[in-house]
């Protein structure tokens, strides 16, 4: 023989499986991303910066990306999930859209803006959690006072690695409105009480905007001497009323309240998962590394990382909200925790 065989192998597009098999079998996962956390604080001036320099006409949508250390090119928050903050100043509007990622939007603060999903205008309330599922146009307004910011959370790393991506613009800016306005949420927020002329329309929840008034009465309605999860205290998952599941296929969204001097247990899970500080303060310890968070933070706890939340204070409550790939993992038979 006169080539180097691993040459020619190459050559032949084949390669040899005993050098690579250790990467390609790994013991246990090891996440790309990196525990960490976007400071609300540090970034809303850049977030107001750019409001003032940066016309909706000149970008899609005027967003922040919260890009993961780990996971730069391309941009992504964790493997499967991303964030961004959005913001809107009064009288502009976003150009309606569509894309097969999905996405929601968790309002931080502002009044007066809208989104218009698939011809419903649904409007926004900080705290709220409005649901965008995949292939549905949306084009945003904001008829309010002040600037209108939010929490963006899409799973296109998913989609754009199963390439699996579409996008197109509607071709006029706005949608025209096609049902009355927060219908699905009037509809559907009840839960237990189903309109049984409708019908599933996909796979993700019928409800437009889950709104903060419902979820603070349900964290509220749950006694003090409710147990809770050890980990994640009193924890509520958000819920398609059709089916009890995920509100989409790829992303289960929760809010949890960590009542005052919480100190949850280490917990793994294969899932990767995004926090936002929705009030109070604590830290998450993530495979060593501390997270200090406050309200409105952003941090990630990257897939089979260990990670333990704690509620520094001793008087108020921490309620986090929270999105992960879950949906994903126990779908397709990877969901495994310790
Ligand atoms: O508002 O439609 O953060 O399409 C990323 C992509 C927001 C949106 C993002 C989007 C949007």
């Amino acid at each position: 023989m006169i080539q180097d065989p691993y040459e020619a192998i190459k050559e032949l597009g084949a390669a040899p499986l005993w050098k690579y098999y250790g990467n390609l079998f790994p013991a246990e996962p090891k996440s790309e991303a990196v525990p960490y956390v976007w400071r609300y604080r540090d970034l809303r001036p850049y977030m107001l910066h750019f409001s003032e320099v940066l016309s909706l006409h000149e970008a899609e949508r005027r967003v922040l990306m919260l890009v993961n250390p780990g996971l730069t090119e391309p941009p992504a928050t964790v493997n499967s999930l991303y964030a961004g903050i959005q913001i809107i100043l009064p009288g502009e509007t976003a150009q309606a859209h569509r894309h097969s990622a999905s996405a929601f939007r968790f309002i931080i603060e502002g009044e007066g803006a809208y989104t218009t999903v698939n011809g419903e205008r649904v409007d926004m309330h900080p705290g709220d959690l409005l649901l965008t599922p995949g292939w549905h146009w949306h084009d945003h307004s904001h008829e309010g006072n002040g600037p209108m910011m939010w929490l963006d959370g899409l799973d296109y790393p998913l989609v754009n690695k199963l390439e699996a991506g579409f996008f197109e613009l509607l071709g006029v800016r706005m949608q025209e409105q096609t049902v009355p306005a927060n219908s699905s949420t009037k509809k559907f927020i009840h839960g237990r009480l189903l309109p049984l002329w409708e019908s599933p329309a996909g796979p993700h929840s019928p409800i437009g905007n889950y709104p903060w008034s419902e979820t603070e009465k349900a964290l509220a309605g749950i006694s003090d001497e409710a147990e809770g999860s050890a980990v994640e205290g009193i924890v509520l998952e958000y819920t398609n009323p059709w089916t009890g599941g995920p509100v989409m296929p790829t992303m289960s969204c929760r809010v949890s309240r960590l009542k005052p001097g919480f100190h949850g247990l280490p917990f793994k899970h294969t899932a990767s998962t995004i926090y936002h500080v929705v009030k109070g303060q604590g830290e998450t310890v993530v495979d060593g590394v501390k997270l200090d968070w406050a309200e409105h933070d952003t941090f990630c706890v990257p897939g089979w990382a260990q990670y333990a939340h704690v509620n520094r204070s001793a008087s108020e409550d921490a309620i986090l909200f929270s999105y992960s790939d879950e949906p994903v993992m126990k779908a397709l038979g990877l969901y495994r925790h310790i």
